[in-house]
């Protein structure tokens, strides 16, 4: 029977594919149908073009009473635990009942677990690995009485999510610059806020570079931003060429001493080969302009997405070397599960995660702080 439950989500993999191709196309007639065809990519292009700063505001940021009278490392716990809630619904609270129903490790034991984690977005491939690794170390340590395999399985989970000094934000030495990529919705604009902010209190020069030009509303959301957590961006007009804009922004923070710049994109370009235009010229003028810099290349992908967020992530891989995953909207979602199949499918290490809409919802992501929060444990 567990063979059929296999098969379903395989057929429902497959299916999705085909709808987002379709997505994909139909994206392309749109864009067709737009301006803002760039064919080569001449120096010319961006010298000399108009550009404006915009001067962040005074404006403080929204005051977060609750997560300020909580001490740092424990409201950051909470915040995690309480994002995870509909995942450990999902996952861990599951794994808890059948654990208490098996009481001896056996087969169907196993298969109930695999079914949990399929269920859960951790994705077929992984959810192979995990219960084949389950299995042999349970064996391995001879562990009979159900209650604990819990253990185990936390320890491969966090073996599963660890890539370990890897999950640090590529900001050392400065200059450093932050190149945010992923499709539309995704949490781009919102997750650079967020950075900002993070990077800032630490002390450091931050300056934003408007680079999602497809739509004025993503220029003016970044500026909203910026003025929010006191951090200037370079910014065009819309329908200007990104790479342009950060030809721009490379300079003006060489000519302030910036310590991060942090570029947005447009995700609108998400169908391969505009994807693969727009990056390729943007990646050029990086290299060209600030070979030099501290560069780290994040793609967000969005948890409520679930399997689709592995097939974005494959796509944009082929188009540009990813450095890490930024992972939000995973409160309110109980795709959650959706993380493990990110770390041991793409090979490139969860960096960040987004447990919320305030500007300090987003998190290191920390493997054994994850799990535990995953399992309603204690740090
Ligand atoms: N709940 C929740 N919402 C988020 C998170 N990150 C982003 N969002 C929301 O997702 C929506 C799209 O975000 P945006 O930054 O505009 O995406 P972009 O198109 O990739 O730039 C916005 O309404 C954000 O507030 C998160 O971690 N949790
Ligand atoms: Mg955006």
């Amino acid at each position: 029977m567990f063979k059929k439950i296999i098969s379903r989500f395989k057929k429902d993999e497959d299916k999705n594919q085909e709808v987002r191709m379709e997505e994909n196309l139909l994206q392309e007639e749109e864009i067709q149908e737009g301006d803002y065809v760039e064919e080569d990519f001449a120096e010319e292009d961006l010298i000399g073009e108009e550009w404006q700063v915009e001067e962040a505001g005074e404006e403080p940021i929204e005051a977060q009473p609750k997560e300020e009278k909580v001490p740092e490392k424990l409201g950051f716990f909470a915040r995690l635990k309480e994002g995870l809630t509909k995942t450990r619904q999902g996952i861990a609270d599951k794994v808890d009942q059948v654990l208490k129903t098996y009481k001896k490790v056996d087969d169907e034991l196993f298969e109930e677990i695999e079914e949990i984690l399929i269920t859960s977005d951790v994705g077929v491939n992984t959810t192979m690995k995990i219960i084949e690794k389950l299995r042999t170390e349970a064996k391995e340590r001879k562990v009979t009485e159900a209650s604990d395999l819990k253990g185990l399985l936390k320890e491969i989970l966090v073996e599963i999510l660890d890539y370990g000094d890897a999950h640090q934000l590529g900001i050392h030495p400065a200059p450093a610059i932050l190149l945010i990529v992923g499709v539309n919705g995704v949490g781009k604009t919102t997750s650079i806020g967020k950075i900002a902010h993070r990077i800032k209190s630490q002390g450091k020069k931050v300056l934003l570079a408007a680079g999602d030009t497809f739509r004025a509303a993503a220029i003016d959301q970044l500026e909203i931003w910026g003025n929010r957590v006191g951090v200037d961006v370079i910014k065009h007009q819309e329908g200007a060429d990104p790479a342009a804009v950060l030809f721009d922004a490379i300079q003006s923070a060489k000519a302030r001493k910036i310590d991060v710049l942090i570029c947005d994109t447009a995700g609108r370009l998400h169908n391969k080969k505009n994807l693969m235009n727009e990056l390729g010229k943007v990646s050029k003028v990086l290299e060209r302009e600030y070979g030099n810099a501290t560069k780290d290349v994040l793609l967000v992908l969005d948890a409520t997405t679930g399997q689709n967020a592995i097939q974005q992530a494959k796509t944009f891989k082929e188009v540009v070397d990813i450095n890490g995953i930024i992972l939000t909207k995973l409160d309110g979602t109980a795709k959650g599960g959706v993380v493990l199949a990110i770390s041991s499918e793409l090979n490139v290490p969860v960096k960040l995660i987004g447990v919320g809409e305030g500007v300090n919802d987003l998190q290191v992501f920390e493997p054994k702080s994850f799990v535990n929060a995953l399992f309603g444990d204690d740090i």
